[in-house]
């Protein structure tokens, strides 16, 4: 009688009508069962727990995986979006180009960058010239953010700086030379040259790519 309260509907052998039989002597005849059934109870939960316990880890995992690859997506929809330069700017090294298709005189081209948010460019270092000089529409000479307009031959980028001597190799042979009184640098393929301020030319603005979108 008491073993039925433990017992499941045909769980087992042992619910044959033989073991009511033994129910005559409690202390013997039950135990063996009871035992028995405890142990495939406690197996179950431990089954059961253990499912438990997996389950609800798959649908996270689901979940990060879905936010993964929406992360993804999003990703590539930015780099799709976003460009390291405007439409029209060539991007080195970090940097934006602009090479101008009209010409202005020096001041104005000085301007012209500044309203682009961007700096007549000033010249770091020899990739940055030879890219200059690969980049540079055939036969234009273009401005650059260099003069000697406050004191004759003391030559200063429009930042301030002074140029170093290690750039002396970049003028082309023989300049700069001051002939009838030039205080404005070009960049021509040869080399720089000074040249008179006033003279129309075509011009190079340089400024930082968006950091966030850069990598190409
Ligand atoms: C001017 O620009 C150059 C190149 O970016 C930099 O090395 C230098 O420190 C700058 N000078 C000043 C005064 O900001
Ligand atoms: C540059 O051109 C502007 C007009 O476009 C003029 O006002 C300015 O005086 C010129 N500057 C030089 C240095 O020639
Ligand atoms: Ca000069
Ligand atoms: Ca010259």
């Amino acid at each position: 009688m008491i073993s039925s309260r433990f017992s499941f509907r045909g769980s087992g052998p042992e619910l044959q009508p033989g073991s009511h039989h033994s129910s005559g002597h409690l202390g013997h005849g039950l135990g063996p069962l009871l035992l028995l059934q405890l142990l495939f109870i406690t197996l179950f939960v431990g089954v059961l727990v253990a499912f438990l316990y997996r389950v609800p880890k798959n649908p996270s995992d689901q979940k990060q995986e879905k936010i993964y690859q929406e992360l993804n997506q999003l990703r590539s929809g930015v780099d799709r979006l976003c460009r390291p330069c405007p439409w029209d700017w060539t991007s080195f090294q970090g940097n934006c180009y602009f090479f101008s298709k009209s010409t202005r005189n020096w001041t104005d081209s000085l301007i012209a960058c500044q309203e682009m948010g961007a700096q007549l460019v000033i010249i770091e270092n020899l990739e940055e010239q030879k890219f200059l000089k690969f980049n540079l529409p055939k036969k234009h000479r273009a401005w650059i953010g260099i003069s000697d307009l406050e004191k004759e031959d003391n030559w200063q980028w429009v930042n301030g700086s002074a140029l170093s001597h290690s750039f002396s190799t970049y003028w082309n042979e023989g300049e700069p030379n001051n002939q009838e009184d030039e205080d404005c640098a070009e960049f021509k393929k040869r080399g720089w040259n000074d040249e008179k301020c006033a003279f129309k030319n075509f011009w190079i603005c340089k400024k930082p790519a968006v950091a966030f979108c850069s990598r190409e």
